[in-house]
C-alpha cells in the first residue's frame, strides 16, 4: 500500500467506500491519519466499523479537516458535499491527489498519466506491457479499476501508468504527471458537465498540473479544436500523436489493428520513447500485446463468420473505429448489434461507415431511434434483446461477415456493466455455436 507520512496526525473526511473510497481509508490509516468515512450503502461502512468514525461528512463539522476525499463515481455537480466543504472551507480532493501528495517519499519513479474520451484503457495496458516486457517495473492504477494507493511502492526507476477520467481530474490538483497523455475528446458524461467545453476543461487541467520540462502528448484535432492546451505550462514540451512515427509496421501488431488502435499505439510509443525505451524494445512489445476483452475482442470463428464483441463502445465514437476497422477491400459485412442507453440523439461518428454494415440488429432503450437512423443505409432488424439479436445475425450472416457487438450505448438499461453486456455476448454466441442450431429455439 502507498502511504505518506505527510498525512499522520491530520484529519480527512472519505465519502464513497467502495473501490477508491476504501483505499484510500486504508492508505490514511496505515499512514497515522484520523478518518472519518461514509457511503449511502450500509454495506461498505460496515467494513470500517470500529476503525474510523462512520458519519456522513454533508452532515459533520467538517471545520480542521485536512480534506475531503470524495468517490469519483459521486458527482460532484449535483451531490450536497460540494456545498458542505465549501462552506466549511475545507478542499474537495480524490484519491489520486493523495497519491500525488505522497510522491515525495517514494523512490524515484516517473508517474504517466493517460485521458481521453476513447483509448484510455488500451493505451494504459499497452504502456504497461511496454515497461514490463522492457524490465522496467511498472503499476497500473486509477480509472482502469486499481486504486492506485492500493498498490505497493515500485522500487526505484519504477513508472506508475494512471488512467484518469474527468472524474479522477476533477478531483486531483497536484499531480505532476512527467507525461501526460489526452488521446482525443469527443462528447460524452455530459450528466456531470454544465457542457462540452466544460468536459474538456477538466481534461485539459490535466496539462495544468504539468511543471514546463514534462512532456505534454496530445491529438492534433483536440489542441487545434477545443484547445485542450489551455491551462499547460509555457514552454511545454508538446508531442502530436499523428506525428509520431511508428517504429514498424502496424500489421505485425495483432491486438493493435485500426485507426484508433494505431492513435493508442502512436501515443504509447511517445511515452515509451520519451521514459528511455529503445525503438527495439518498444517494437517487440507493440507485437507480443495482447488486447483487453470486451475490446474488439475476438470471440469465436464459425462457418467463416468472425464474432466480435466489442462491448467497451459505449458511445459512437468509440463504435465508428470498429465499423472502420476491416480492410475495405473487398467491403466489409458486418452484422452489427448496436444499441442500449443512448448517450444522445444519433450515431454521430458511425455515419461515415454505415456502409459497412451489411445488416444492423437493434437492442436496447435505443433500439427504436437507431433502427430509424439506419433504416435509409441498412437493413434492420429490431432485435430488442442481445440473445435475438445474436440468433438473427447469425442466420443471416455469411462466410466472410462479422457478427459485432459495438453498442455505442452504455450499458445500464439491460445489463449491470459493459463487462456483464460483453461476457452476455461471448457466452450467448458459444451456446448457440455448440448448439449448431442457430435458427431455433428460445430463451
Ligand atoms: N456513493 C455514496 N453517495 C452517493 C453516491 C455514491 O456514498 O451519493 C458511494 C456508493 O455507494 C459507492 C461509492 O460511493 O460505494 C461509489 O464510488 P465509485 O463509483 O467512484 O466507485 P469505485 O469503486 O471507487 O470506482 C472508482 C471509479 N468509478 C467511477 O469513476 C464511476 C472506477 O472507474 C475506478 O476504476 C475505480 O475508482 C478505481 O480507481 C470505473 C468507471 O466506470 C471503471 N469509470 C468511468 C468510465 O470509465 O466511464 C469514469
Ligand atoms: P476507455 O478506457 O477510454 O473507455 P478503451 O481502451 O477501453 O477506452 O476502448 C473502448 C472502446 O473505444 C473500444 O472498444 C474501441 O472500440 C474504442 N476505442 C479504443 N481506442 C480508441 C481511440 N483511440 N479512438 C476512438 N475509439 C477508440
Amino acid at each position: 500500500m502507498i502511504t505518506s507520512p505527510d498525512f499522520a496526525g491530520k484529519r480527512f473526511a472519505v465519502l464513497g467506500l467502495a473501490r477508491s473510497g476504501a483505499a484510500a481509508v486504508e492508505s490514511l490509516l496505515a499512514s497515522g491519519a484520523q478518518v472519518m468515512a461514509w457511503d449511502s450503502r450500509e454495506e461498505p461502512r460496515q467494513a470500517f466499523e470500529g476503525r474510523v468514525e462512520l458519519a456522513d461528512p454533508v452532515t459533520a463539522v467538517l471545520e480542521g479537516y485536512e480534506a475531503v476525499v470524495v468517490s469519483p463515481g459521486i458527482p460532484l455537480n449535483r451531490h450536497p458535499i460540494a456545498e458542505a466543504a465549501a462552506a466549511a472551507d475545507v478542499p474537495v480532493i480524490g484519491d489520486i491527489e493523495l497519491f500525488a501528495r505522497a510522491r515525495a517519499v517514494l523512490p524515484a519513479h516517473r508517474v504517466v498519466g493517460i485521458t481521453g474520451t476513447n483509448g484510455k484503457s488500451t493505451t494504459t495496458m499497452l504502456v504497461r506491457h511496454l515497461f514490463a516486457q522492457a524490465g522496467v517495473p511498472v503499476r497500473v492504477g486509477g480509472n482502469i479499476g486499481v486504486p492506485i494507493l492500493a498498490a505497493d511502492p515500485l522500487p526505484e526507476g519504477g513508472v506508475y501508468v494512471l488512467e484518469l477520467s474527468s472524474y479522477q481530474i476533477d478531483l486531483t490538483f497536484s499531480l505532476d504527471c512527467e507525461v501526460a497523455v489526452l488521446l482525443n475528446v469527443t462528447p460524452d458524461h455530459l450528466d456531470r458537465y454544465a457542457d462540452f467545453d466544460a468536459y474538456v476543461a477538466s481534461k485539459a487541467r490535466l496539462f495544468g498540473m504539468q511543471s514546463a520540462a514534462s512532456l505534454a502528448i496530445v491529438d492534433h484535432e483536440a489542441e487545434a479544436g477545443v484547445d485542450v492546451l489551455r491551462f499547460s505550462p509555457e514552454g511545454q514540451p508538446i508531442q502530436f500523436i499523428d506525428d509520431v512515427e511508428l517504429p514498424g509496421d502496424q500489421a505485425r501488431w495483432p491486438s493493435l489493428q485500426g485507426p484508433h488502435n494505431r492513435q493508442n499505439a502512436a501515443a504509447a510509443i511517445a511515452v515509451a520513447r520519451q521514459l528511455g525505451l529503445s525503438d527495439a524494445q518498444i517494437e517487440a512489445g507493440l507485437e507480443s500485446f495482447v488486447g483487453l476483452p470486451h475490446r474488439m475482442e475476438r470471440v469465436a470463428e464459425n462457418e467463416g463468420v468472425l464474432y466480435i464483441n466489442d462491448s467497451k463502445a459505449t458511445n459512437p465514437a468509440s463504435a465508428a473505429p470498429a465499423l472502420a476497422a476491416f480492410p475495405p477491400d473487398p467491403r466489409p459485412r458486418i452484422h452489427w448489434i448496436v444499441g442500449g442507453l443512448p448517450k444522445g440523439d444519433d450515431l454521430g461518428e458511425c455515419e461515415p461507415y454505415f456502409g459497412n454494415v451489411a445488416a444492423a440488429y437493434t437492442i436496447g432503450d435505443a433500439g427504436p431511434m437507431f433502427a430509424d437512423l439506419l433504416a435509409p443505409h441498412a437493413p434492420v432488424r429490431r432485435s430488442e434483446m442481445m440473445a435475438e439479436a445474436i440468433r438473427e445475425a447469425m442466420a443471416a450472416a455469411k462466410p466472410g461477415d462479422v457478427v459485432m457487438l459495438s453498442p455505442a450505448c452504455a450499458s445500464f438499461d439491460q445489463f449491470r456493466d459493459f463487462e456483464a453486456r460483453g461476457d452476455a455476448f461471448r457466452r450467448i454466441v458459444g451456446a448457440l455455436i455448440s448448439a449448431d442450431d442457430p435458427g431455433e429455439g428460445e430463451d
